[in-house]
């Protein structure tokens, strides 16, 4: 899809992904006049949109939110089908731009880049693909997303099994007709409580593999109405600049008011508004239900009996109220009707928490030493995230460093875009960063702007090497664990912490103090000289403020 006829060897900066963060960076940086070349393992444009493609797949951040804030032009004329977009749509979305904006024609797609590393002699990065290419550039830029690699579980027999598999984070781009078939789903995350009610309605028999029940609201999604849409593009200045320095980077989010300073009876009522307005809302009905275990409680009971309202069966009620951790501190799902298909006569739910899916079998799997034979299983069972994608780059730095092996203790990141040992590697969104745990549409263009800054910087101070200092570094990490252990968010075994990993560090690798205050923590850095990084000249280093 590359219309370029001669691609350059040596470049400004090399981004790897097509996806949110990549499109707009290359626009941002070619507009500037930095010579780019984008690499993408798929065959177009939109990331995460574009391989997960599974049925029912949709973001649960608002499409008026998710979206790029950069061109007003696009912004005001873009129209979204759906208060929450189907992937679908979002994909079509990530077309139009690259067409309007000219994109594609930069982009090697079908590319994976294989290897980076840094040259100290000629300070600067050597790229190699799948494709034999090899490219030298001065920046090398990670936008490959948090949530790109999926995880399969290792599970005996996974190779014998004749049937269909799938896995969400990996669907086929044809549509899939399970029309009749018997289904297995094994996972009870996001993709699972998005994809099970459809999946549902389509097969002939359905059963649900479930480790963890994972607490979920409500979407309520409906079509956009035109006075909803009309209310946000009148706004869109004002709003999108409060997004910014909102604690999760979206519009009007949380109550500030503490659980336990109102009645009983009112907060019931919050929590019932709040359930009613559907999505994250409900997470704001309170300021401390992430870091007050009582009061997270309330919540959780609250959401608790919800489900034990709409699934008739007592047993399997009880088996979906998610119990052995807080409320929001694994990533709260927002579904359409995913309790109601437990009332299904088609739909069965097996508790596998006790004991592990013992094998895959050639038409089938054994579960509880239980037979059940499927002619699809559908794997939703998650990614490896923030790091995996990073580490299936053979990405060295000075003196040979492989990052896997600086972070095999865990990511460290000096706010998430920089490692030291790293000169001019930048990751988008990366470990230590606000990136999951907020509207990734708002942080990940907060990071492409202080990307291309830097580069703006160093071209204008004539820079060649940007690296984090390692007691600045030290600092942050320690930041990022001190804010964590905070709040309640280390008591789950979640991708946010790696758990999900077999053998992956346990600590939470997001920065959770909230997407404003990050923003004006780079803010503050920037205004001080770039503080904590260092700025190399060709001969020395150089204060950056000079
Ligand atoms: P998640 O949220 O990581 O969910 C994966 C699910 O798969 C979760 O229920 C896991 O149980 C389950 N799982 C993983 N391995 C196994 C095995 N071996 N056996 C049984 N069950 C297993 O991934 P999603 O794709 O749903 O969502 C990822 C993000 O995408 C989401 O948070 C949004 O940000 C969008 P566990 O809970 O680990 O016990």
């Amino acid at each position: 899809m590359s219309h370029r006829s001669v691609a350059p060897r040596s470049v400004d900066a090399v981004i790897v992904g097509a996806g949110f963060s990549g499109l707009y960076l290359l626009h941002r940086l070619r507009g500037l006049g930095f010579s780019t070349r984008v690499f993408e393992r798929g065959d177009d444009v939109g990331g995460t949109w574009y391989w997960n493609r599974y049925p029912g797949a949709r973001c649960d951040v608002e499409s008026m939110q998710y979206s790029y804030s950069w061109d007003d032009a696009l912004q005001q004329e873009w129209r979204w089908p759906e208060k929450f977009s189907a992937q679908p749509d979002i994909l079509a979305y990530f077309s139009h731009v690259a067409d309007r904006f000219d994109l594609r024609k930069d982009i090697d797609f079908n590319t994976t880049v294989t290897s980076a590393h840094f040259d100290e002699g000629a300070r600067r990065w050597t790229i190699e693909t799948d494709t034999g290419e090899k490219i030298s550039a001065q920046f090398y830029i990670m936008a490959t997303g948090c949530i790109s690699t999926a995880n399969m579980p290792d599970i005996d027999g996974l190779s014998d099994y004749q049937g269909n598999t799938y896995h969400t984070g990996n669907w086929p781009h044809e549509k899939i007709d399970f029309t009749g078939q018997r289904i297995a789903v094994i996972g009870t995350g996001s993709s699972g409580i998005q994809s099970i009610p459809i999946l549902a309605a389509e097969a002939a028999h359905l059963t649900v593999f479930q480790r963890t029940p994972h607490y979920s609201v409500p979407s309520r999604n409906v079509p956009m109405t035109p006075e909803y849409e009309r209310e946000w593009k009148e706004q869109y200045s004002e709003r999108r600049a409060a997004m910014r320095y909102a604690g999760g980077g979206s519009y009007k989010e949380s109550n500030d008011i503490s659980t336990f300073s109102v009645s009983e009876e009112e907060r019931r009522e919050i929590f019932e508004k709040r359930w009613i307005m559907g999505g994250f809302a409900f997470l704001g009905s309170f300021n401390d239900l992430l870091v007050d275990e009582a009061a997270n409680e309330t919540a959780a009971e609250f959401t608790r009996e919800q489900v034990r309202k709409i699934v008739k069966d007592p047993a399997t009620a009880e088996t979906l109220a998610p119990k052995t951790y807080p409320i929001g501190t694994k990533r709260l799902c927002v579904d359409t009707d995913y309790y109601h298909t437990y009332n299904r006569e088609n739909v069965e739910l097996v508790d596998v928490s006790g004991s592990p899916i013992e094998r895959i079998t050639a038409d089938g799997l054994v579960a509880n030493g239980r037979d059940f034979r499927f002619d699809s299983i559908v794997f939703a069972t998650g990614f490896d995230a923030m790091t995996g994608t990073l580490f299936k780059v053979d990405i060295r730095g000075r003196d040979g460093l492989a990052l896997k092996d600086k972070w095999h203790a865990g990511p460290r990141t000096y706010l998430g875009l920089m490692s030291e040992s790293f000169p001019n590697l930048f990751t988008i969104t990366g470990p230590g960063s606000p990136s999951v745990k907020g509207n990734m549409a708002t942080s990940m263009e907060q990071h492409v702007d202080f990307v291309t800054d830097c580069l703006i910087h160093m071209r204008e101070h004539g820079l060649e090497l940007m690296e984090p200092e390692l007691e600045a570094e030290d600092k942050w990490v320690e930041t990022v664990q001190r804010v964590a252990n905070g709040t309640l968010f280390p008591r789950a075994n979640s991708w946010y912490m790696g758990a999900n990993i077999p053998g992956k560090p346990r600590l939470f690798m997001p920065y959770i103090g909230g997407v404003g205050t990050y923003r004006k923590i780079c803010e503050e850095v920037v205004a001080e000289g770039y503080r904590g990084f260092r700025l190399h000249s060709e001969h020395a280093a150089v204060a950056a403020a000079e």
